[in-house]
């Protein structure tokens, strides 16, 4: 049986509003407002505390150091730490907010990762996201390669890549624009892979936002994974959806187990594919996939954007509250941004109260400060299907134990900055304070 594990990115203590987010929406509005690190970091620690909770084994990774100056000089800054911060600021403010970055607390960009049980070769891969789309992403790769290394790294039958060559053909936004589904016991899996554009946006229509993610990097991570072409699947954005401020396949569907939903404008001329892989799940999991498709009236684009609806997590407890391993029972794990929209709301009462839809239960979490730059319950974890046995193997330093959660609890308590604006990034005294908090973290896991 492969039980599906969840890994958390702590937001770190210099989360902002960049206003960076490649065609997201929520990111642009928000833009050099001030934003609440301490809150954001509570928030997000508390909803993956809710998982653990629900018996989901449940990890965390802690934030990469910030700021990351080097880029700073990299990029020409000189002089003093303060007056390239200023200078920043005045010339090249994206820059700035990139060194001060907190994007990597959404780990469903971190990478793409598939099961043993997925690969000719019997191994489980690993592919970090290259992220070249925007300013402030890139660096994240190196950044949460060594502890995806280090998390997985007593589990012997794995391959871990080196993300994509950064060029523009081959922009690559991790797990969030891929799905697996499976048969209950996980081990029959079939990889949807989801992007915005075939490799660049060469001869095509000009489109309002930047699709961050090419076919040819897909077709990469499928070949390096080694997936048998059967049960794997390329599904193209919808532009009208990109346009709409769909900037990731997990902003307008989702996907657990033998469970897919999505907005009837998720995908382009993809019918015929859904069709192929509605036909081989059947046939190889000997039960049918269960397709939901949210139609534009039930949904408008828009709501489906502000609620973020499609980035519930679907979540099946522990096996002891679930004891009938071939008919699963799941809780939805929606963003409260959903119970404020009738639509949104209008439709999960409608799948609770639907006797063929396995979910039971709604849990609504609070997470203003991620979802006011784009990134709801989804977006801030990476799932993993492992062996049970693998389970037990991966490093107990990341498990979100009630001792750690209590620790990092009161660490961000202590020390993060309730509110930030964009010119305190500009102060060397912020620097230093980061530097402080940064080291207080790390002494907590180390
Ligand atoms: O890449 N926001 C993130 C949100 C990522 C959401 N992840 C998933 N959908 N899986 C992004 O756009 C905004 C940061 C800023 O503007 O400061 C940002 O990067």
């Amino acid at each position: 049986m492969l039980v599906e594990i969840n890994i958390d990115g702590l937001v770190g203590p210099s989360h902002h509003f960049g206003g960076l987010g490649v065609g997201n929406i929520a990111s642009h509005e928000h833009q050099h407002q001030v934003s609440h690190p301490r809150q954001a970091a509570l928030e997000g620690l508390q909803k993956a505390w809710l998982l653990k909770s629900l018996g989901a084994p449940q990890f965390v990774f802690l934030p990469p150091s910030r700021p990351r100056l080097s880029f700073l000089s990299e990029l020409g800054f000189r002089g003093t730490i303060q007056e390239q911060l200023v200078a920043a600021r005045e010339d090249a403010p994206q820059a700035l907010s990139a060194v001060f970055s907190s994007a990597f607390m959404w780990l469903a960009n971190a990478a793409t990762v598939t099961p043993a049980s997925d690969s000719i070769d019997g191994r489980l891969h690993c592919t970090p996201a290259n992220l070249i789309s925007s300013w402030h992403r890139a660096s994240e790769a190196a950044e949460r390669a060594p502890q995806l290394e280090s998390l997985l790294a007593r589990i012997d039958n794995k391959q871990m890549h080196r993300p994509l060559p950064s060029i523009l053909p081959l922009r690559d936004e991790g797990a969030a624009n891929h799905m697996r589904l499976c048969d209950p016991s996980g081990r029959m899996g079939f990889n949807v892979f989801v992007y915005g554009v075939d490799d660049c946006q060469a001869g095509q229509q000009p489109a309002r936002f930047l699709p961050r993610h090419t076919r040819a990097a897909s077709q990469a991570i499928a070949r390096l994974h080694q997936l048998p072409s059967d049960r794997t699947f390329f599904l193209r954005q919808h532009p009208q959806a990109v346009g709409a401020g769909v900037f990731h396949n997990d902003v307008i569907a989702t996907s657990c187990d033998h469970i897919l939903v999505h907005h009837e404008f998720a995908f382009l001329h993809s019918e015929s594919e859904l069709r192929r892989l509605e036909f081989q799940f059947e046939q190889a999991c000997r039960q049918p996939l269960m397709r939901i498709v949210i139609s534009n009236s039930q949904l408008p684009l828009a709501d489906a954007v502000r609620s973020y609806l499609f980035n519930s997590q679907i979540v099946r407890p522990a096996a002891t509250t679930n004891a009938r391993a071939d008919s699963p029972r799941y809780i939805l794990v929606c963003p409260h941004h959903c119970e404020e929209i009738s639509a949104a709301t209008q439709l999960i009462a409608s799948w609770l109260a639907d006797p063929h839809i396995p979910i039971d239960e709604v849990r609504f979490v609070r997470l203003a400060e991620s979802m006011a730059n784009g990134g709801g319950p989804a977006c801030l974890r990476l799932r993993m299907m492992l062996e049970s046995d693998d389970v037990l193997r991966l490093s107990a330093k990341y498990q979100l134990t009630a001792a750690l959660f209590d620790r990092l609890s009161a660490a961000i308590e202590r020390w993060y900055p309730k509110s930030l604006s964009i010119e305190d990034l500009c102060s060397g005294e912020f620097v230093s304070q980061l530097q402080r908090i940064d080291a207080a973290i790390r002494n907590i896991v180390a």
